[in-house]
């Protein structure tokens, strides 16, 4: 009666035990899933995470200037706090691709004189589209891995992407947009900046 008891009181114990430890991982698990989805709100960035603020006509990065290790996997918040499209571009060779794209346009220009600016600026970036991410993968080939090398934001929009950097160096970001600074882009106002890749 006794050792009955005594075994009753035991697995009250142990259910309370095993109940108390399935509340704590609940609990632990939301906690955790929480700061993951929002911990760079609460916390601040994660050392892990880099910021890329874009409006007219800055690219501000946090922490500034973002310095990074070769091989291990970036992650960037890219955000457009601007009132117009904007995109973060890595580019090989700023002032050609800007030249090119002013260039493009002044043509376009002079070749179409019925077409509105607005018409002009949607042809360029078509072309842009299409020809930049051809020459984007094959300047970068081998040199960063993961998502597109060009991201365009619409005001107000932001987006997550993780990039791997295989070899060290500096590389520039850009927004090669017209809007607002046509025939010019974006990136003559000052709209660039750099992750800077060192060694492991
Ligand atoms: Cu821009």
């Amino acid at each position: 009666m006794a050792s009955e008891a005594a075994n009753g009181g035991n697995n009250v114990a142990l259910l309370a035990a095993i109940a108390i430890g399935v509340i704590f991982f609940a609990a632990t698990s939301v906690a955790l899933g929480y700061f993951m989805v929002f911990g760079e709100n609460l916390a601040g960035p994660p050392q892990d995470i880099y910021i890329i603020r874009l409006s007219e006509y800055v690219i501000e990065p946090e922490p500034d200037p973002i310095i990074v290790k070769v091989g291990q996997p970036v992650v960037f918040r890219i955000v457009n706090e601007g009132s117009a499209e904007h995109e973060v571009m890595f580019v090989a060779d700023l002032e050609m691709m800007a030249n090119m794209i002013k260039e493009a346009s002044l043509r376009l220009q002079q070749e179409n004189p019925e077409l509105s600016v607005e018409e002009i600026m949607e042809i360029v970036d078509e072309r842009h589209e299409m020809i930049m991410e051809e020459m984007l993968e094959k300047a970068f080939a081998g040199k960063i891995e993961g998502e597109e090398l060009m991201i365009e934001l619409e005001p107000g929009e932001s987006t997550v992407v993780t990039f791997t950097f295989l070899e060290p160096g500096i590389y520039i970001i850009a927004c090669l947009k017209q809007e607002g600074t046509f025939p010019g882009t974006h990136a003559e106002e000052g709209m660039f900046n750099q992750v800077i890749v060192v060694e492991g």
